[in-house]
């Protein structure tokens, strides 16, 4: 079995069961005028993990692994909006309103669409989540037990809202994760380094943290 250096302890994986996710990675949080910045905070702290998602992403699909990706972001006519949402915040452009990357998080807008350098292939699962968890109101379940996934990647943003709200959804339902350290990203530094620990602490109580590195010799070296 591929064996992956990892904290707390070596993470061990079958490609054939395992699936990369890529939560989040919407223009909405990366880009200038999207929700993320709307919201206040400088959305070029995200960018770092572009590029290790999009190496990760390539060793991935050479490998024939299941590759999701997830978009948070609410129906047209807000009906899965909870008020409670809505109202956070106190915004004056808020979920729903017209944005410069047009209605703000809502399905089928600009700014709600996953950033071009890291586009769906045909035939990867695109799950579109109304909350922060991946599982929550979405098939993403389904969809992995019919393809008999048991371990996840995890790749995305932000790592302390909805990287790690699907990580503990995806832990409680018997995932086992890795969260790859340099492919996830948060607006806030001290959230990014604290966010990893609390996975990795009490012997791995959410799951693995590696840095995506120590994934991509292991998929080299499985691949010949
Ligand atoms: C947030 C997310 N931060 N994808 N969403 O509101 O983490």
């Amino acid at each position: 079995m591929p064996t992956i250096s990892a904290e707390p302890y070596e993470f061990q994986f079958d490609p054939a069961t395992t699936a990369l996710i890529i939560i989040d990675m919407q223009r909405d949080f990366l880009e200038p005028g999207g929700f993320g910045e709307l919201l206040g905070n400088d959305v070029s702290q995200l960018r770092s993990a572009i590029a290790p998602i999009q190496t990760v992403l390539a060793a991935v699909r050479a490998a024939h692994m299941l590759v999701i990706h997830t978009r948070e972001g609410h129906r047209p006519d807000l009906s899965d909006l909870p008020d409670a949402k809505k109202a956070r915040g106190h915004l004056s452009c808020g979920i729903g309103d017209a944005g410069p990357l047009g209605r703000v998080l809502i399905r089928g807008e600009y700014g709600h669409d996953i950033i071009d350098e890291l586009q769906p292939l045909p035939g990867e699962p695109v799950i579109d989540k109304p909350g922060k968890g991946s599982f929550h109101a979405t098939d993403l379940h389904s969809i992995l037990a019919n393809r008999g996934i048991k371990s996840l990647i995890v790749t995305g943003v932000t790592t302390e809202v909805c990287v790690h709200t699907t990580v503990r959804e995806a832990n409680d339902r018997g995932y086992e994760c890795l969260v790859l350290s340099d492919g996830v990203a948060s607006y806030f530094p001290e959230f990014q380094a604290v966010g990893l620990k609390m996975i990795a602490a009490q012997g791995g109580i959410f799951g693995w943290v590696a840095p995506s590195a120590n994934l991509l010799t292991v998929l080299q070296h499985s691949l010949v």
